[in-house]
């Protein structure tokens, strides 16, 4: 249960004798839209971007300040959540429902959000912020706060698609030689089998891992089977964003570990691919699932299961990076993470200081209260294209 660090003004106000008031009024929603450039373009199979427009979203509630990030892109090609859907489901719906009432815990909130169908970036927005300010609120951080046990998580690099496999080669090296544990390689139909064959020549002893993206089709099972030979770590996400049951069958004929990103967005879809056998390994991206809440019933489950989850990323700033952190330190998340130093994105990222990874390739998890990181907010601002506000009535 939350414990209310009111200030002394509000006890003046409300007497000693009330109780000490748990919950969360949310007085203020705000929304930011923070264009920032990339320091390479990030291409996979549904595309190249350059720039990254980054949604940040806060709420202020009992005198304090709690930060999320909604990670939909501009275009809807890993989901169909886009920014512009995000900006209408929290402005028009989520918003309200966080603000209609006092909320006492995360199962509140999402409870309420549950009422409306899909959205799941937008509502981790929001589950996000809520979750600085309640970690903040008990002076916690958020690691310790939802249960988190590793003081560093190791982490990885996802390296997109190159124009010439050399270019690929040298950022393997250099990634390999700044310590990350795993390499994993965007593959799309023409840059697969020869370019993993290629890495796997020159590293025969790393943890290599692919990611498709959804570039493949039930038809290429036998161009997928050659895989097999390069003792892969898994191959991400090779059929469409909604499938289970193709993936059961692709499964079935793989020695190669399928690990599914896109297909799982709750815990009930999570507890359907285990059963029906569609993937051995789960990639946990909070935004993808719908926030917290979704996110620690999957890592519950998986945990149970013994089934090894990791932390995807959707190339987020520092923000999203920081809550990132604080879910892969929870004690499933027994595989390098895509949590890659503010550097390997941004050329200056939103968050002080920046994330680093150490040379054993691991990141520290913040201890400070919350999400462990001041925020830039000169840099913010200047980068910004868009606010909005949305005031409780
Ligand atoms: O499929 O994991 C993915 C980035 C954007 C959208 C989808 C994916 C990715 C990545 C990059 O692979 C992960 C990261 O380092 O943030
Ligand atoms: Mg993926």
């Amino acid at each position: 249960m939350v414990r209310a660090m009111r200030n002394l003004q509000e006890i003046a106000e409300v007497g000693y004798a009330a109780p000490l008031d748990t919950r969360v009024t949310v007085e203020r929603v705000g929304m930011r839209l923070v264009r920032l450039p990339l320091t390479e373009a990030f291409e996979t199979s549904f595309g190249s971007i350059d720039t990254r427009l980054i949604f940040l979203i806060w709420i202020e509630a009992n005198g304090l300040t709690g930060w999320g990030e909604v990670v939909a892109a501009e275009e809807p090609r890993y989901s169909y959540e886009t920014i512009g859907t995000a900006l209408h489901v929290i402005r028009d719906y989520l918003a309200q429902a966080a603000m209609s009432n006092p909320v006492a815990s995360l199962e509140e909130l999402a409870a309420r959000f549950a009422t409306f169908k899909g959205h799941n970036m937008a509502k981790a927005g929001v589950e996000l912020a809520f979750m600085d300010l309640f970690a903040r609120m008990n002076d916690k951080s958020l690691s310790e706060f939802i249960g988190g046990t590793r003081a560093k998580v190791p982490v990885g690099v996802s390296l997109g698609i190159q124009t010439t496999l050399d270019a690929l080669l040298q950022r393997v090296d250099k990634f390999l030689s700044l310590g990350y544990q795993r390499i994993k390689l965007k593959i799309m139909p023409g840059w697969d089998i020869e370019v993993v064959r290629e890495v796997r020549r020159r590293h025969p002893n790393i943890l290599l891992s692919v990611d498709a993206n959804t570039a493949y089709t039930l038809a290429d099972v036998e161009h997928l089977k050659a895989l097999d030979e390069f003792d892969l770590l898994m191959i991400e996400q090779p059929l469409d964003h909604d499938d289970l049951v193709d993936h059961a069958k692709l499964q079935a004929n793989l020695k190669t570990s399928i690990c599914l990103d896109e297909s799982i967005t709750s815990v009930r879809r999570a507890r359907h691919a285990l059963d029906l056998g569609s993937c051995r390994l789960i990639n946990i991206k909070i935004g993808r699932v719908g926030g917290y809440s979704q996110a620690l019933a999957i890592h519950d489950l998986c945990y149970k299961r013994g089934i090894p989850v990791w932390c995807g990323g959707m190339l987020e700033s520092g923000i999203g990076r920081a809550h990132n952190l604080a879910l892969a330190s929870l004690p499933g998340f027994s595989l390098p993470g895509d949590i890659s130093a503010s550097s390997r994105y941004f050329h200056h990222d939103v968050i002080v200081p920046e994330v680093e990874v150490a040379s054993d390739g691991t990141v520290d998890v913040p201890v400070r209260p919350g999400l462990g990181f001041d925020l830039d907010l000169e840099y913010i601002e200047k980068c910004t294209e868009l606010v909005e506000r949305i005031d409780r009535v």
